[in-house]
């Protein structure tokens, strides 16, 4: 009903390459949103908690070996598993801040060779974000950043490709930050982003789905 909708929480993305600040710009974001009164929780994917998200988790510390399309299913089913619940926030008017969605899923299985569509195909159906704010970094410069650590695709020829295609699924839900600007400069810009969508989702623009 209408009055629910008036008061919905906000769906909001932070993508980018590997050290291009997403976790760090995510922490600040809720911090931010919490101290100008709303109801806001961090979330991120994988969400390493669940068994699925076990299973990714070791995938990504090599200690495990898995068929490259069996692991991108596993990456969309952690995000299904936990759909219902972000829906239920979302409407109960707690703004989301999630590290990382299916734009990760995607650009990653589609840098691994998998066929672009076949990789959306199962994130069809996921609650759309109502904002993606994309931290643009050249992967060289994402490389410098207190070095990478040992996980599985966090090689600078690999990144190279993921940022190919996270070029692709640009949409008009996208804002493009230059990710190389000062912590403070960004930290300023995703404010006012944020801002900006909480205010048109408390007007009651309805919550969509991907990929449409
Ligand atoms: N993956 C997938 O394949 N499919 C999927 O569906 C999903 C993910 C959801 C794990 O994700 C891997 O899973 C990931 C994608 C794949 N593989 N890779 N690459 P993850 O989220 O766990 O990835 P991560 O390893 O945690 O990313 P990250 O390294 O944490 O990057 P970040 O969060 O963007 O960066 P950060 O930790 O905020 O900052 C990195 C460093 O830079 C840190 O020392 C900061 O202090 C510094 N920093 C940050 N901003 C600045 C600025 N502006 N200037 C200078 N220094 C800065
Ligand atoms: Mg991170």
């Amino acid at each position: 009903d209408s009055v629910s909708s008036e008061s919905r929480g906000a769906l909001i993305v932070l993508e980018g390459l590997d050290r291009s600040g997403k976790s760090l710009q995510s922490s600040r974001l809720v911090s931010y949103l919490e101290g100008s009164g709303h109801s806001v929780e961090p979330w991120r994917f994988p969400d390493r908690t669940t068994s699925v998200g076990q299973m990714i988790s070791s995938y990504l510390a090599n200690k495990s070996e898995l068929d490259d399309r069996t692991v991108h299913l596993l990456f969309s089913a952690n995000r299904w598993e936990k759909r219902s619940q972000m829906e239920a926030k979302l409407k109960a008017g707690t703004t989301l801040v999630v590290d990382r969605y299916s734009y990760s899923g995607v650009a990653f299985s589609s840098a691994k060779g998998l066929n672009i569509e076949w990789c959306k195909a199962p994130e069809i159906g996921l609650l759309a974000p109502d904002l993606v704010l994309y931290l643009d970094i050249p992967p060289e410069k994402a490389a410098e950043r207190g070095g990478y650590g040992g996980e599985r695709y966090e090689q600078l020829e690999f990144q190279k490709k993921v940022a190919e295609y996270y070029e692709v699924l640009r949409d008009s839900s996208w804002k493009i930050i230059d990710a190389s600007l000062p912590i403070e400069e960004i930290e300023k810009q995703l404010q006012e982003l944020a801002s900006e969508c909480l205010k048109e989702c408390q007007k009651g623009k309805p919550l969509s789905l991907l990929w449409s």
